[in-house]
């Protein structure tokens, strides 16, 4: 519960923040950040977290400042919509410039194009529009769940959100520029940078052919409104399917390439071992024997209804969450009161396209006492999720079926 001495405290931190030009400023509330933690996550992670405020944010899970790492509660997560200020935020660089729209330039080129140019807001604005519904997923999110426990942000559930994102084809972009034959990837930059410390910076590519996919977008608008400035303001890029580290924020340069695009956030970050995932979407380009970018997300699903351990009443329970997947589209998702044994189908809400979050609900009798509940979702074209997690150094992918215990 947000009391009003704590909005009071909030604004008093962030006038003082505003004075000596930090950009944001948090909220000390340790115990209720805690409290919010996904079960499971490292035992330390309660030590530092917080319940931080980013100007234009609800409170969310601040598992790191600087950098800003802030995870959405479930709580937001109960509409296949996102909020735009409950939706979290990820960054490798704690240097994240305020755009301005007025002066903002995408400069458009590469030796992979025939041609370079510059676009501004308006100008990407003049574009045919498209709007898709799409994820948002830190291939990281669930990482703190990992049994062993893994290096990096360790986040529980909420490293993910879905808007109905508005802009202009890449495609559409990259025509203006006219591709070579030899162009193999289309690379991304940002407007931020490493601070003072050495961190390289934020470049990342993507195929020509998920590039030239007409869901591939530059996104100026999130659920009707401009992005958020944590969400990229002014333009991002939306690579639906895709987990979020594509998903490039503030960007200020695409560039073809027709070697492919290297540095530290191409490899080693971001990749997967080769043949451990049922990926079917291959970024070639990139691929080594051992070791192969992340695509696609795999298919998973979340309750967000309840918190594992929550207390309900004897009777008549609904519970209810998300399932997602890399874009082939949700099928079903099953529930199993008795540890797997037998399911039974949820019922399915509104379906926003194939790269959205898809709601659905269950109900079930609970009974006096502890009632445990599994959740797996299955996608269109077959494919579930794992009962054991498929261990891997960063890890990425967690899509382990939830349990949740409720007592009646
Ligand atoms: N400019 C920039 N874009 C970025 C990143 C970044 O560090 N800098 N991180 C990426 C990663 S890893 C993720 S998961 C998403 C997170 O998007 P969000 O912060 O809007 O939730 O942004 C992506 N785009
Ligand atoms: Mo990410």
């Amino acid at each position: 519960m947000i009391t009003r001495r704590h909005l009071l405290e909030a604004a008093g931190a962030g006038a003082a923040a505003a004075a000596t030009g930090m950009r944001f400023a948090t909220v000390a509330r340790a115990e209720s950040a805690a409290s919010r933690l996904t079960p499971g996550v490292p035992a330390g992670v309660a030590s530092y977290v917080q319940m931080g405020r980013l100007p234009g944010k609800r409170p969310l899970i601040q598992l790191a400042d600087r950098p800003p790492n802030y995870e959405t509660p479930i709580e937001y997560l109960r509409t296949p919509i996102t909020p735009n200020d409950a939706f979290f935020v990820r960054y490798h660089l704690s240097d994240i410039p305020e755009v301005k729209a007025e002066t903002y330039r995408l400069a458009v080129g590469g030796e992979g194009a025939n041609s370079a140019l510059e676009l501004s807001l308006e100008d990407l604005k003049k574009m045919p529009a498209v709007e898709v519904v799409a994820v948002n997923q830190c291939s990281g999110n669930r990482r703190g769940l990992s049994k062993p426990h893994v290096a990096g942000v360790e986040w529980g559930y909420g490293a993910m959100g879905c808007a109905r994102w508005k802009g202009a084809r890449l495609k559409d972009i990259l025509d203006k520029v006219g591709l070579k034959k030899e162009a193999i990837e289309i690379a991304f930059n940002g407007a931020d940078g490493p601070a003072v410390d050495k961190t390289p910076d934020f470049i990342k590519s993507i195929p020509v052919w998920k590039a030239m996919d007409e869901n591939t977008i530059v996104a100026y608008e999130m659920n009707g409104e401009p992005l958020p400035h944590f969400n990229g303001f002014p333009a991002r890029v939306i690579v639906p399917g895709w987990t979020g580290t594509y998903w490039m924020k503030h960007v200020i340069s695409i560039n073809a390439l027709t070697r492919p695009q290297g540095g530290f956030w191409m490899n080693p970050a971001y990749r997967i071992p080769v043949g451990k995932f049922p990926i079917r979407d291959r970024f070639i380009t990139q691929e080594n024997a051992t070791s192969t970018p992340i695509t696609e997300m795999v298919v998973n699903s979340l309750i967000t209804s309840h918190r594992d351990g929550d207390k309900v009443k004897v009777g008549k329970v609904v519970v209810s969450g998300l399932a997602w997947d890399g874009g082939y589209g949700i099928r079903s998702v099953d529930v199993s009161t008795d540890g797997g044994r037998s399911w039974t189908a949820a019922i399915l809400g509104p379906d926003l396209g194939r790269f959205a979050f898809r709601p659905w609900h269950f109900e079930f009798t609970a009974r006096r006492g502890r009632n445990t509940l599994t959740v797996n979702a299955t996608n269109k074209i077959g494919q579930t999720q794992t009962s054991e997690l498929i261990f891997n150094p960063a890890g990425y992918h967690n899509n382990v079926m939830q349990s949740i215990t409720l007592t009646a």
